[in-house]
């Protein structure tokens, strides 16, 4: 059975989108967990990653992982919904820093969170640091979601964090940070409540962090 969640992988390196889509469909049709495809596709993504690294791979084929694990992602999803779960366990803002447009990460994030029973205001990629404040301001969530996939963008989550001091709002919200370039580390330097190391722990650190301990 397990055998199947290598060939997702080797399809997505391969780039072949078609290939992708059936692996994942023929997966999902011998009862494998959508968690374990999800990530089965996300370890895909990282060597994708490292072979750009090595000059293996270039921005063309970086892209086209991209809109790869998109589509996969989109066949995924569905079964990662628990329609049954009704009770509304909160409020979340979510988005990836200015200047960052990596959205896979967050929107598996999000995707994970919505399946948990929290309402997520998706508030996208290279989202201003004004947008996450006045997003607070309205939304009154109870916990904002960042995340910053590149080293050079990963301060912005200090900006927001700064700015919703400033403006009087930071006490009204936990703040949760991630992606890859983030450690526990740099979230207590920022002064952010927590660190989700990937989309599960990002759960289980909202749930915590909204007072739940289911
Ligand atoms: Co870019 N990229 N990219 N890229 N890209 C990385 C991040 C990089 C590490 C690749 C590399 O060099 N090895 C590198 C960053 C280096 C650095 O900063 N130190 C990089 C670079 C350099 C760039 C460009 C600058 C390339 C260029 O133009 N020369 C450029 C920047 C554009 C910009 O943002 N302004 C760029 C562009 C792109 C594409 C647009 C082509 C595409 C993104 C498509 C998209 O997202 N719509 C892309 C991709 C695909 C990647 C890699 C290969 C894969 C990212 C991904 O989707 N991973 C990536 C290499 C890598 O990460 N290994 C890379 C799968 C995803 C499920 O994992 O996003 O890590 P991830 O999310 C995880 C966790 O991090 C965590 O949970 C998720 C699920 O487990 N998580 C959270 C994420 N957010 C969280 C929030 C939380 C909690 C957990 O709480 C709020």
């Amino acid at each position: 059975m397990v055998d199947k969640l290598p060939k997702i992988q080797d399809s997505l390196l391969d780039l072949d989108p078609e290939k992708t889509v059936e692996n994942i469909r023929n997966a999902l049709q011998e009862d494998i967990a959508p968690l374990d495809i999800v990530g089965s596709l996300a370890e895909a993504m990282n060597k994708v990653g490292e072979k750009y690294e090595v000059g293996e791979f270039f921005l063309p084929e970086l892209m086209m992982a991209g809109e790869i694990m998109k589509e996969a992602m989109s066949i995924v999803t569905p079964y990662l919904k628990r329609p049954e779960e009704v009770h509304q366990m909160g409020k979340v803002v979510l988005g990836t820093v200015e200047g960052d447009l990596h959205d896979i990460g967050k929107n598996l994030v999000g995707t994970m969170l919505r399946s948990s029973g929290f309402d997520v205001v998706d508030l996208g990629a290279d989202v201003p640091v004004r947008r996450f404040v006045e997003s607070v301001r309205n939304e009154k969530p109870n916990i904002v979601a960042i995340s910053a996939l590149l080293t050079s963008t990963m301060d912005k989550m200090k900006e927001i964090v700064d700015e919703l001091n400033k403006e009087g709002l930071r006490k009204s919200v936990k703040i949760l940070v991630g992606g890859a370039p983030i450690d526990e580390e740099f979230a207590k330097q920022i002064g952010a409540d927590a660190y989700g190391k990937d989309a599960v722990d990002a759960v289980r650190k909202t749930k915590e962090l909204a007072g739940s301990e289911d």
